[in-house]
């Protein structure tokens, strides 16, 4: 016989979805539990997202979290985008009034475990097989292996936060979801390296060599990308070689101000595109990478996962709050709403700034115009601008 426990919300992952919702639930008085298949060593460890929209920010507020995002996260006004080694800049303050602000998403991970920890309810590490059961009736269960016992916690409502390659998604039935992807041709490497940055802002730089990206995580700590074959492996790309490649394509300004040394992590990741529709089956609500996937050049993936807490934790408080199941039954369309605008920004910012068409094609000289236009057009600024700081909730 299984060991049961209850809650009223059951949430599957603790990445930034799974515990930034668990926070926001509990400061409106709503109870859950975490299940997390990994250990909290791993899940502290991760290196992903660097950029923090203000509505994030505002969210970590809300959270009672956002002492250290405040104390060392670093505001930035704008982004410099360099093409062909000739840099131009995004006055992000100057067209739309924000920012955003720079605070990697292991410390908004560590920020919110640690509040998580301090009494709001339990997260189970290394809960193994986590299966959903009843998700359409009005008592769902979730059943789970952990420390060799199988074991059920039934809930009111399951929130699928278990990214991309979790359960929830798979458990909705083909028939009731619908799933829209891209795949794009390339990967990117990534390299974390205790240098200080070379720029006061993000350099996101389009050359024929391939896309760079200069980011940071502190006034010591730097944060880069380069554009590389899908089939690259990481011996294919020792520290020397990342860094002689980030100075040919940032541009010589950029490229002198580049302080080398070696790499505390890197890594490859590939970029995909990815909505599943709805966002929601039965008692099941999806959010975060569980439901979609950016290309990271539009610095979105944590942002959207943000936003769909944001909408499904107000829906959650609705129900208990006042009855009203209104907020839930909109969830999935207010959601894929914002996240469908986020789609297209960061396909919009994936397909411009990276090499990946012919260079004799008619793709390749579009692409030159949408650069150059964007240089040239403050409007077309103004539209990056207030994609990038982010769209209202
Ligand atoms: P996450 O994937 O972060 O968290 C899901 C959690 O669920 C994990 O802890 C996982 O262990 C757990 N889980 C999975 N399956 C489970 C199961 N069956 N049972 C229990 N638990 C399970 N976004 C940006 O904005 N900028 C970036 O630069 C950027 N870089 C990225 C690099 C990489 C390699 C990856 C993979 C993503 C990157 N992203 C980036 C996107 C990333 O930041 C996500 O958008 C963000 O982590 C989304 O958070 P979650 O939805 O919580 O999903
Ligand atoms: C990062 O700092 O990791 C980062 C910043 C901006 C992006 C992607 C990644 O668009």
């Amino acid at each position: 016989m299984a060991a049961q426990s209850r809650t009223q919300v059951g949430i599957i992952g603790a990445g930034p979805a799974g515990l930034l919702l668990a926070r926001l639930l509990k400061v409106h008085g709503i109870d859950s539990v975490i299940l997390e298949q990994r250990d909290r060593t791993y899940v502290e460890g991760r290196i992903r997202a660097g950029v923090l929209e203000q509505g994030m920010v505002a969210l970590m507020e809300e959270a009672g979290v956002a002492d250290r995002l405040h104390r060392e996260g670093l505001v930035h006004d704008g982004v410099e985008i360099a093409v062909r080694g000739r840099p131009f800049r995004i006055d992000f303050r100057g067209l739309t009034g924000k920012a955003v602000v720079v605070y990697g998403q292991t410390e908004v991970t560590k920020d919110l475990i640690t509040a998580r920890l301090a009494g709001d309810g339990p997260i189970v590490w290394n809960a193994d097989d986590v299966a959903l059961h009843d998700v359409e009736s009005a008592r769902p269960l979730l059943s789970y292996h952990c420390e060799g016992e199988r074991r059920e916690l039934a809930c009111d409502f399951i929130a699928g936060c278990d990214g991309f390659h979790g359960a929830s998604r798979p458990s909705i039935p083909a028939d009731k979801i619908a799933i829209y992807e891209r795949v794009y041709p390339f990967g990117w490497l990534g390299i974390l390296a205790d240098v200080p940055p070379c720029s006061h802002e993000l350099i996101y730089a389009s050359h024929e060599r391939g896309f760079a990206l200069a980011s940071m995580r502190s006034h010591t700590r730097s944060r880069y990308y380069v554009q590389c074959n899908l089939d690259d492996e990481l011996d294919a790309w020792p520290d020397a070689r990342v860094w002689d490649e980030l100075k040919l394509r940032l541009g010589e300004r950029a490229a002198a101000q580049i302080t080398t040394g070696p790499s505390i992590e890197k890594s490859i990741a590939p970029l995909r595109s990815f909505v599943a529709a709805p966002m929601r089956h039965g008692r099941l609500f999806l959010a975060g990478d569980a439901a979609h996937i950016v290309p990271p050049t539009g610095a979105k993936g944590l942002n959207l996962a943000a936003s769909d807490v944001h909408y499904l934790c107000r829906a959650l408080v609705a129900h208990y709050r006042t009855g009203s199941d209104a907020l839930l039954e909109r969830y999935s369309d207010m959601a894929l709403a914002r996240v469908w605008k986020a789609e297209r920004f960061s396909w919009w910012m994936t397909t411009m700034l990276h090499n990946l068409y012919d260079p004799t094609s008619f793709e390749a000289q579009m692409q030159l115009a949408e650069l150059e236009y964007l240089a040239a057009s403050q409007a077309a600024q103004t539209a990056m601008a207030e994609n990038y700081v982010g769209l209202p909730y």
